[in-house]
C-alpha cells in the first residue's frame, strides 16, 4: 500500500498507532482517571435528577420545561421544604463539581483519543455496538458539561429549552455510561492494583522521550480541578468568599452594601419593573382562592396581617447561593385562609408585575404553602425589599430552588395545580 500520509501504515497519519507518541498514555492513567468519573459522574447525575424534582415539574404547564417526559418522571416526588438548605447543597454540589470534573474529563478524553482512529471502524457486530455506545458516551458527556457550563455562564442561551436538553442528555449520556462501567470498572481496578503496565493498545508503539511522568500528568490534572474547584466554590458563601468565585456568572453584579447586600439575579431595571408600578399608591396584591373569592391588597393591608420571620437562603439552579437571610413577611398559609382556604391550603401560581424577561410566573405545591416559614416576604434583614430583591414583596420557600421565589409578586391564585 502506498504511504500516503493517511494510511495506516504511515506514521503521519491519525490511523496509525504509531502517530500517538505521548508514553503517558497507558492502562493505569485512563484507569484512574476513569475510576474519578465513576464516582464523580454518577453523583453528578443523582444531583441533576434531584435537582430536576426540586422544579415541581409535575405543576404543569407552569413549572413543566419538559412536557413529554414520559417515564422518565417515574422518580418525581414532593420537594420536601426541609432541611431548609437542601436544594442549595444539592445544587451546590452539582454545579461545583461539574466544573471541577471538566480537566478530568478532558484527560480522560485525551487518553483514549488514538482508539477514536481505530481501523477497521468495526471487526464485528459486536464491536461495532461497542463503537457506537462510546459515541453516545463521549457524545453525551460533552453535551451534557457544555449544556450546563453554558447555562451556568451565559444564562439561558437556549430560550426556554435548557430543561428538556440537559435532562434528556442526561439520561441518554447515563446509560452509555452505565453500560461502559459495567464492561471496563473490572479491568480499570485490575489496572490500579497491577500498577506495572501490561501490554495494551492504549500503549504508544513508538513512545516519544517522557517530558513529565505519569503522576506529574495527574497532579497537572488535579491542579486543573482544584484551579476550577477554587475558582467556583465562593459563589455559595457571602461575603469576601464570593469574590474568590472568579468563574462564577454575575461575577459583575455587585449585591452592594448594606441588609440587602447579597446576591441578584435579574435587576428591577432588567425585568423592567418600574417605581409607577410598586408604589403605595399603585401596587395591589390580587389574591384568588376558593370559587373565585378574591382580594386586593395594599402594602399597608399586608402589613396589617401578622408578620412572622424566617432565615432562608437563595440558592439559583446556576449552582450560586447566599447564606440564610432574615426575611419577614406574611405566612403564604395566612393568605391561603384569606380566599377560602382555612385548612389544608393547596397549591398556588404566583405571578410577578414583570414585563420584561423569561420569567413571569411559577407554581409551589401545597407542602410548600402550608410550611410556616413559607412567606411573602416583605423585608429582608431587618429593611424594606430593595426593588432588585423583589420590592414590594416576593416570595421565599424553604429549600426550593431560587427560580420559586418569584418577586415583584402581583398575583396568586390559590387552588389545586
Ligand atoms: N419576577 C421574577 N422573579 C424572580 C426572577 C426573575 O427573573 N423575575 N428570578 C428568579 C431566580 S432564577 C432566582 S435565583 C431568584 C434570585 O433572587 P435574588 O435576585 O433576590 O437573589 O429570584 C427568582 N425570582
Ligand atoms: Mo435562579
Amino acid at each position: 500500500m502506498a504511504r500516503t500520509p493517511l494510511s495506516p501504515s504511515s506514521p503521519f497519519s491519525p490511523f496509525s498507532p504509531a502517530f500517538w507518541r505521548s508514553p503517558l498514555r497507558g492502562p493505569w492513567l485512563t484507569s484512574v482517571l476513569g475510576v474519578v468519573l465513576l464516582g464523580g459522574i454518577t453523583v453528578l447525575f443523582l444531583t441533576g435528577l434531584v435537582s430536576y424534582a426540586a422544579y415541581n415539574p409535575n405543576l404543569s404547564p407552569v413549572n413543566d420545561k419538559t412536557p413529554d417526559k414520559g417515564i422518565l418522571g417515574f422518580y418525581l416526588f414532593s420537594w420536601p421544604t426541609s432541611p431548609h438548605w437542601l436544594y442549595r447543597l444539592n445544587q451546590g454540589v452539582h454545579v461545583t463539581l461539574g466544573i471541577t470534573l471538566i480537566p478530568v474529563l478532558l484527560a480522560k478524553l485525551w487518553s483514549v483519543v488514538p482508539k477514536l482512529f481505530t481501523l477497521p471502524p468495526a471487526r464485528s457486530l459486536a464491536h461495532a455496538l461497542e463503537r457506537i455506545s462510546l459515541l453516545l458516551l463521549v457524545g453525551g458527556a460533552l453535551f451534557e458539561f457544555v449544556t450546563g457550563v453554558l447555562n451556568v455562564q451565559l444564562d439561558y442561551v437556549f430560550p426556554g429549552s435548557f430543561y428538556p436538553l440537559h435532562f434528556y442528555g442526561a439520561w441518554v449520556f447515563f446509560a452509555a455510561f452505565v453500560v461502559h462501567a459495567v464492561l471496563k470498572t473490572p479491568m480499570a481496578l485490575r489496572n490500579l492494583r497491577r500498577l506495572r503496565e501490561e501490554s495494551s493498545e492504549l500503549v504508544s508503539p513508538n513512545p516519544a522521550e517522557p517530558t513529565v511522568s505519569r503522576r506529574g500528568a495527574l497532579w497537572f490534572v488535579g491542579g486543573g480541578s482544584l484551579l476550577l474547584f477554587g475558582t467556583t466554590v465562593g459563589q455559595n458563601f457571602d461575603g469576601p468568599l464570593r469574590r474568590t468565585a472568579l468563574l462564577a456568572p454575575h461575577g459583575g453584579a455587585e449585591p452592594g452594601s448594606g441588609p440587602a447586600a447579597f446576591q441578584i439575579n435579574k435587576t428591577a431595571a432588567y425585568a423592567g419593573i418600574r417605581e409607577a408600578d410598586t408604589n403605595e399608591e399603585a401596587w395591589r396584591l390580587v389574591v384568588v382562592g376558593r370559587d373565585g373569592r378574591t382580594a386586593r391588597l395594599s402594602r399597608a393591608d399586608l402589613l396589617a396581617m401578622p408578620l412572622h420571620s424566617a432565615a432562608l437562603p437563595i440558592a439559583c439552579v446556576e449552582g450560586w447561593s447566599t447564606s440564610d437571610q432574615w426575611w419577614r413577611g406574611v405566612r403564604l398559609r395566612d393568605l391561603a385562609a384569606l380566599v377560602g382556604y382555612d385548612a389544608d391550603p393547596p397549591d398556588v401560581l404566583v405571578e410577578s408585575l414583570q414585563r420584561r424577561g423569561a420569567f413571569r410566573r411559577a407554581a409551589l405545591r401545597a407542602n410548600q404553602v402550608a410550611d410556616s416559614r413559607s412567606l411573602l416576604a416583605l423585608f429582608v434583614n431587618g429593611e424594606d425589599l430593595t426593588p432588585d430583591h423583589g420590592y414590594p414583596a416576593r416570595i421565599i420557600v424553604p429549600a426550593a430552588p431560587g427560580v420559586l421565589n418569584t418577586k415583584w409578586v402581583a398575583r396568586m391564585t390559590f387552588g389545586d395545580l
